[in-house]
């Protein structure tokens, strides 16, 4: 790796880049490959590869297991997930749902013919603001869908109390918070239900996977109905569904990433220390933070780029691509400013200021298992030398 102490150092002036291979966001952590290689074996011999498989069974324990919660319903993705649950809770008209999140969670509702209604968020958890939900509120609504964003749990308590004075439903998209804590519980046992995420772009993953959680028997039943077409018996079908069935090969990888599970969640909190100390004294610059009371699972190195930085939060990305750091700006501009939202309701941005400003501040920087300390030093040496000039210092030596 080159040493990156003066403006002619970096890519974005013409100097080689400092890493030969793009380092990516969300560069799936890979188990155990003999293991997985043993399942698969299994698999084959079985010959079963789909439809509630054994696999898809074990995950499943092993996932309420962890999370404390006496029902995982398994499916393909999160997505689905999210769509599934949405239908068995009974959501219509207008859901209460952040803009700050990844599109699927407006887009869930939208596919199903019930309007995403966008509340602002608290710009310093980043989730849902329980007063601005109250606000959006009107009597067509039906439902909220906190976001439990970058695993940081949302302000649960506050949000439940919201839903109760109102008789609203209440779930979380949970794809970023598996493994994580909100008072010492296990995310994943809130409200109606939760829905996680086992992408491959998760710390956690399943190639691709999801999960609804719940403790409510009639819920989890029918879930696991809509999952399978509304099949109860051999030629009896018995409620609407779909096909949102977990693979065998996907549950595989799901328990062999189980077992690694700790230490991963180990090398991304050592990664966030290691960004904490090389990021720290950066002017406008601020690493968001964890709170250890809590189980974390630190999965996303969160930057925020304030109007105190003298480089603009696009300056900083475009140089460190240009390092071949494929830094992302999650999640800009925000659901409103995409489509269909963006025509549907032109003036969303209205309501959203703290959306907006979120969404335009925030850097999302490469962890997990193929990062180190010297990669994370070399990173944030990129941000460092491109604040300091943009800031008129010329060179910086460290
Ligand atoms: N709710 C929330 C709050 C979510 O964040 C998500 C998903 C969902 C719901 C829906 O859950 P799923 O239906 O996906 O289970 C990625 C993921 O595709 C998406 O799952 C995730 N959120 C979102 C935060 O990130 P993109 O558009 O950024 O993906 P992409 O293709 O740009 O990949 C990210 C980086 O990872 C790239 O630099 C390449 C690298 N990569 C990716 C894959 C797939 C690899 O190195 N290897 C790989 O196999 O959305």
């Amino acid at each position: 790796m080159k040493p990156i102490r003066s403006l002619s150092d970096l890519a974005i002036n013409g100097a080689p880049p400092a890493f030969a291979e793009m380092l990516h966001v969300g560069r799936p952590n890979m188990g155990d490959r003999e293991a997985f290689l043993g399942y698969v074996n299994d698999i084959f011999d079985r010959c079963w590869l789909s439809n509630d498989g054994p696999l898809v069974q074990q995950f499943e324990a092993r996932v309420a297991e962890h999370l404390g919660v006496k029902h995982c319903v398994a499916m393909c993705n999160g997505t689905i997930a999210l769509e599934i649950a949405i239908r068995a809770l009974g959501l219509e008209g207008e859901v209460i749902v952040p803009s700050y999140t990844f599109v699927a969670t407006a887009h869930a509702l939208q596919w199903q013919g019930i309007t995403p209604v966008f509340a602002d968020i608290d710009p310093a958890t980043h989730s849902l603001s329980p007063d601005a939900v109250r606000r959006m509120i009107t009597p067509r609504t039906t439902g909220i869908i906190g976001v439990h964003l970058w695993g940081r749990a949302q302000a649960i308590d506050a949000l439940q109390q919201v839903a109760d004075e109102h008789g609203l439903k209440l779930m979380f998209d949970a794809a970023h918070a598996f493994s994580c804590t909100h008072q010492g519980r296990m995310i994943g046992n809130f409200g109606a239900c939760e829905v996680l995420s086992f992408h491959a772009t998760k710390f956690f993953n399943s190639f691709e996977g999801g999960a609804i959680v719940t403790n409510d028997d009639q819920l989890a039943a029918t879930v696991r109905l809509m999952r399978n077409f509304g099949f109860s018996g051999l030629d009896e079908v018995s409620h609407p569904g779909t096909n949102g069935k977990m693979i065998e090969i996907a549950a595989a990888m799901g328990l062999v990433n189980l077992d690694s599970l700790d230490a991963v969640i180990e090398a991304n909190r050592r990664n966030h220390f290691a960004y904490r100390e090389a990021l720290r004294g950066i002017p406008g610059v601020r690493l968001l933070g964890y709170d250890e009371h809590e189980r974390n699972n630190y999965q996303y190195v969160i930057l925020e780029v304030d109007a105190r930085c003298p480089a603009s939060r696009d300056v900083i990305v475009e140089a460190l691509r240009a390092e071949n750091i494929m830094a992302r700006r999650y999640f800009w501009p925000g659901c409103h400013r995409m489509e269909p939202y963006r025509s549907l309701f032109p003036h969303a941005g209205l309501v959203l200021p703290h959306t907006e400003q979120v969404a335009a501040s925030v850097i999302v920087l490469p962890t997990g298992q193929t990062m180190d300390a010297a990669k994370i030093d070399t990173v944030a040496q990129v941000v460092r030398v491109v604040v300091a000039g943009a800031g008129g210092t010329p060179s910086m030596s460290f």
